[in-house]
């Protein structure tokens, strides 16, 4: 019998937007060119475990339960819709975002996806907060721990894909979310409903939720102790909105555009080498300067000579931080923050 091809992921992958790493997709940077401040979800990179599963909105519902609450609770998705929403414009950013520099750049790679630095993008997301539905629910002072479960199919021999979160992060800033960049979540982010988590690692944002469990103890899942252990916050990183070995005609002059983003706050600095890292200049920016999304930012450049030339951007977040230009090797390859060393070519125009 010939097999029928099941695609992990619903939305068409085309070539000029996306890198397929088997059941996941990477944006390429040049995708955000000319965009907005958002990512359209046309382009929104794909990371899925498994595959994205197709839900009945109308059967499904959310079970909030556990020792940590005094009554257990289930949310049908027109209850969410009726209760008090909430709209942020938030990224989200797989852990693994930039894992190939380990050992493209540092010499001391990771296995893993060889995610370049397309694992992230930012959307205005609509939903009730998650401290809303654990009011409803009674949350007892002794809760400890919310785990939130998805609803897609098991992975390997680790069950559904599910990762703790502290009762205080959930009661701070999560959201609920159904919908997406102003139509309702797509098939591959989640739909019916997920969770985004504020500046924290990628798989904290469970997709297709089905389950919310309320404990009064730590809790241990594969995602907390194999996969994702001790990774909360993102780091500082910048990436410029252009092709790998992007062709750049003289004389110019032209407009390099980039974005820097880092889970801890707002960036307030940005600097840009337009030489491998000779010299830098500040880069300009304007407009919106979100706290757990990211700051787009351009410098002007006249290129004097054809050949390959490298472009590096060093962003600087509110806690003081700098990417670096080495980062410490990571046995998982999560958090490469370093100056990513972007080659182009500059050609005679
Ligand atoms: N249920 C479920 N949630 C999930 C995942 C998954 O495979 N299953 N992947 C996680 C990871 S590792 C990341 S980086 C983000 C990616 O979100 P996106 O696919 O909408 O970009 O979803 C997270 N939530
Ligand atoms: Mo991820």
């Amino acid at each position: 019998m010939k097999q029928t091809t099941r695609t992990a992921i619903v939305k068409p992958l085309p070539e000029h937007l996306f890198r397929v790493h088997g059941n996941s997709a990477e944006m390429r940077w040049e995708a955000m060119s000319g965009m907005g401040y958002h990512t359209p979800n046309d382009r929104f990179f794909v990371r899925n475990h498994t595959s994205t599963p197709l839900i009945d909105a109308t059967t499904w519902s959310l079970r909030v339960h556990g020792d940590g609450v005094r009554r257990e609770r289930a949310f049908g998705y027109d209850d969410l819709r009726a209760m008090p929403s909430r709209t942020y414009d938030l990224a989200i950013e797989c852990a693994g975002n930039g894992r190939r520099f380990y050992r493209t750049q540092q010499e001391n790679g990771a296995p893993g996806t060889q995610w370049g630095l397309g694992g992230i993008g930012v959307a205005r997301w609509r939903g009730v907060p998650l401290r809303h539905l654990l009011k409803e629910a009674g949350l007892l002072p002794e809760a400890v721990d919310v785990l939130p479960t998805g609803l897609d199919a098991p992975f390997e021999d680790h069950g559904h894909v599910r990762r703790p979160l502290p009762v205080s992060k959930a009661m701070d800033d999560v959201l609920v979310a159904y919908e997406m960049n102003g139509v309702p979540l797509p098939p591959d982010h989640g739909f019916p409903v997920r969770l985004v988590v504020p500046g924290w690692v990628g798989i904290a944002s469970i997709k297709w939720l089905g389950d919310l469990e309320v404990a009064t103890t730590k809790l241990f899942t594969p995602w907390n102790t194999l996969f994702y252990p001790e990774v909360t916050t993102q780091p500082v990183k910048s990436a410029f909105e252009l092709p790998w070995n992007a062709t750049v005609p003289l004389p110019g002059p032209h407009v390099v555009r980039g974005r820097s983003w880092s889970g801890r706050g707002r960036i307030v600095r940005v600097e840009v080498s337009l030489d491998g890292g000779t010299t830098w200049r500040e880069a300009l920016h304007h407009g919106a300067h979100l706290v757990k999304a990211w700051l787009p930012w351009h410098v002007n450049w006249a290129p004097r000579h054809t050949g390959p030339h490298v472009l590096m951007a060093r962003a600087t977040d509110e806690t003081g931080t700098t990417q670096p230009s080495v980062t410490a090797r990571h046995p998982l390859g999560y958090h490469f923050d370093a100056v990513v060393r972007h080659p182009v070519r500059v050609v005679s125009g």
